[in-house]
């Protein structure tokens, strides 16, 4: 007798042939098997803080030194890592949908820039990326993937060591002005970009499949997406390890790793990889 769970597999299945807007959140767990630890999860500390104190304006304002430093630590972190197979299945998910001419878009909340690595193209990050920097004073936003970011920054940023300040002279600076530029990334309290935002609301317009893939669904505005969608009968896939305040209104919740239920979900063979 076919298992609930291969049953529920095939339902979402049929489901994913007749949409023709799906829209995929995933959050840090899709990075979990790539070696990246998540927020709210073992591994979430850097030295004795919680990474969520550091992503602040308020911490920025303290010591930007301790801040860049926590920054530089992940970017050199990311550098060592690769997409995996959740990754991977929904670059290849897009492509298909893409040749079907129906629409397939990631909005993720991870600043990694995995899934861009991982060949998605319709992706919105909407927390920004690690590779990006804005400046404190004119604004300007520029890629920035220098290894280190800037010479004070070399062999600094270790987890277990607590070194001392660097002069924010030394820290990175913008290429126009020459001011401090900080990561750009969307911070607690600090707003969605208006363009980003424009972006999203017009993939929950159009959305007819909704799957949520590791994130828990705690962070505003991200966490609010399944309810809104719940509330217009949009099916909704929840992907997690746990079970999360989305789990009660996700019409399947598929419990287990994403690299292992995400190929399986998307009818993605990875096996010639
Ligand atoms: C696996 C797995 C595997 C593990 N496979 N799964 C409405 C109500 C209440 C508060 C607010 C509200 N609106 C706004 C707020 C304030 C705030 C907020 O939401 N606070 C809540 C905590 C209550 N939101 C904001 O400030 C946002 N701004 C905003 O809305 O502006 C308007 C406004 C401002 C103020 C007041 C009101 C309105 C901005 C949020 C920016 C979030 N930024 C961060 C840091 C980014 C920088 C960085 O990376 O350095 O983004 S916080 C952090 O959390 C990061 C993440 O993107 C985000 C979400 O975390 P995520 O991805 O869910 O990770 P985890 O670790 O929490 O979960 C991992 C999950 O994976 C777990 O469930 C595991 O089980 C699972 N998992 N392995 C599958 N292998
Ligand atoms: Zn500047």
């Amino acid at each position: 007798m076919a298992s609930s769970t291969t049953v529920k597999i095939a339902e979402f299945r049929r489901l994913l042939s007749h949409a023709h807007s799906v829209l995929v959140l995933t959050g840090a767990g899709i990075s979990a098997e790539s070696g990246i630890p998540t927020f709210r999860g073992a591994g979430g500390l850097w030295r004795q803080f919680k990474a969520t104190d550091l992503a602040t304006q308020t911490a920025f304002a303290r010591s930007p030194s301790l801040v860049w430093e926590f920054y530089h630590y992940r970017r050199e972190l990311v550098r060592t890592k690769q997409p995996n197979k959740a990754h991977i299945a929904l670059a290849k998910a897009e492509k298909r949908f893409e040749k079907e001419g129906k629409r397939f878009n990631v909005i993720t909340q991870n600043v990694d820039g995995l899934h861009r690595r991982a060949g998605t193209k319709n992706l919105i990050e909407m927390h920004g990326n690690l590779f990006m920097v804005q400046c404190t004073l004119c604004q300007f936003i520029e890629e920035n993937d220098s290894s280190p970011i800037c010479e004070s920054l070399r062999n600094r940023g270790s987890p277990d060591v607590n070194p001392p300040e660097i002069d924010e002279k030394d820290l990175p600076r913008c290429t126009k002005c020459k001011s401090l530029v900080r990561p750009h990334i969307v911070w607690f309290g600090e707003h969605i970009w208006d363009d980003v935002l424009e972006k999203i609301q017009k993939e929950i317009q159009l959305c007819d499949l909704f799957i949520v893939i590791g994130t828990s669904s705690v962070v505003y505005p991200a966490a609010g997406y399944a309810s809104i969608l719940a509330e217009r009968n949009i099916p909704i896939a929840e992907v997690n390890i746990e079970t999360t305040p989305s789990t009660s209104i996700a019409t399947y919740h598929f419990h287990g790793p994403a690299a292992q239920i995400i190929p399986q979900l998307l009818s993605v063979n990875l096996n010639n990889e």
